[in-house]
């Protein structure tokens, strides 16, 4: 698992590692040492105010004699306490789970629902897949695929139907056969379509009436290598669908994974999952210390 992890963070601990180590080594004392961390982190697009915080806390925890060992270790157990944001919530005992992915274009939600749902069969559940993106005839013919390759029963509208009236159908199904998880993809959109927007909030509304408790999570998947760019699509989602986590896409292919630091510190939202390439077992459960351990060792 580390060595999947350490593999898709390689550009991105490549941005901060290299450069810390570079620090590291030339730095005088700990002031220094510090006054550099503080511009890699920000360079590492982790953003002013958590580059602070971190500093800041670090500066607390060691002692001015103190070398480079003590303070990436202390580092390390700073971003590590920054992104732990407690357990994912459990599927619901017994009932129904419902997952909604949301976000902007192409940012790998299809991908990741499906990736999702053959998790959640593989751990013995019964899955329905939704494919409630009705904006594109296409975008449900690629949720059917996906179904068809990993033996997983899609529910389908009509192309161009309404997708809270989608949603409303695959409930009703989900419940009548005694599914276990619906894992629901959505179209992409533009977080400052207002109308977009509030379709997405309908859908929600829906699930709820239809299903106890539901959405259980509502998953913003990001691509990674926006970098920072993704803080205001994400605050736009927050306020408009409400958001139980993150599911980071693409963290493979680029260098500015470090900017989830500060994404995770700005919403104060967990992040989820990890989608290391394109394949279906291309996805991680997050845990803070294995992704601080990949990111800077
Ligand atoms: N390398 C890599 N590619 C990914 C990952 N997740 C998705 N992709 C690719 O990104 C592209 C877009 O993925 P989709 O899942 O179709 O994205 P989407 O958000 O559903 O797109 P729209 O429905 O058009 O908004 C595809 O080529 C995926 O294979 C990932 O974690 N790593
Ligand atoms: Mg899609």
């Amino acid at each position: 698992m580390l060595e999947k992890l350490r593999a898709t963070l390689a550009k991105t601990r490549a941005a901060l590692k290299d450069r810390l180590d570079g620090i590291f080594q030339s730095a005088a004392s700990r002031d220094e040492t510090l006054e550099g961390l503080s511009e890699a982190l920000i360079l590492a697009d982790v953003g002013l105010a958590t580059t602070e915080k971190i500093v800041q806390a670090v500066r607390e925890r060691t002692r001015k004699s103190d070398g480079p060992e003590a303070i990436l270790s202390a580092l390390k157990d700073e971003i590590a306490a920054l992104l732990d944001r407690g357990p994912a919530p459990p599927p619901a005992a017994g009932g129904l789970t419902a997952v909604m992915i949301v976000g902007v274009n192409g940012g790998g939600k299809t991908t990741t629902a499906a990736k999702l749902a053959r998790r959640h069969a593989a751990a013995g559940r019964r899955v329905l897949l939704v494919a409630a993106d009705t904006f594109r005839a296409a975008a449900q013919e690629q949720v059917v695929l996906w179904g068809q390759r990993l033996g997983i029963p899609v529910h389908r509208g009509q192309s161009g139907a309404d997708p809270a009236s989608v949603v409303f159908e695959a409930s009703r199904q989900a419940r009548s056969k005694s599914f276990q998880t619906m894992i629901v993809d959505t179209a992409g959109r533009v977080h400052t379509n207002p109308n977009l927007m509030a379709e997405l909030e309908k859908v929600k509304r829906v699930l709820g009436r239809e299903i106890e408790g539901a959405p259980q999570e509502i998953l913003l998947v990001l691509d990674a290598s926006i970098g920072r760019n993704a803080l205001p699509q994400a605050r736009q989602f927050l306020k408009v669908s409400g958001l139980t986590g993150i599911a980071l896409t693409k963290l493979d292919g680029t260098a500015k994974g470090g900017a989830v630091i500060g994404i995770v510190d700005e919403l104060g939202l967990p992040i989820r999952h990890l989608g290391t390439g394109e394949g279906e077992d291309d996805l991680e459960d997050f845990a803070s210390r294995p992704f601080v351990d990949a990111l800077l060792t």
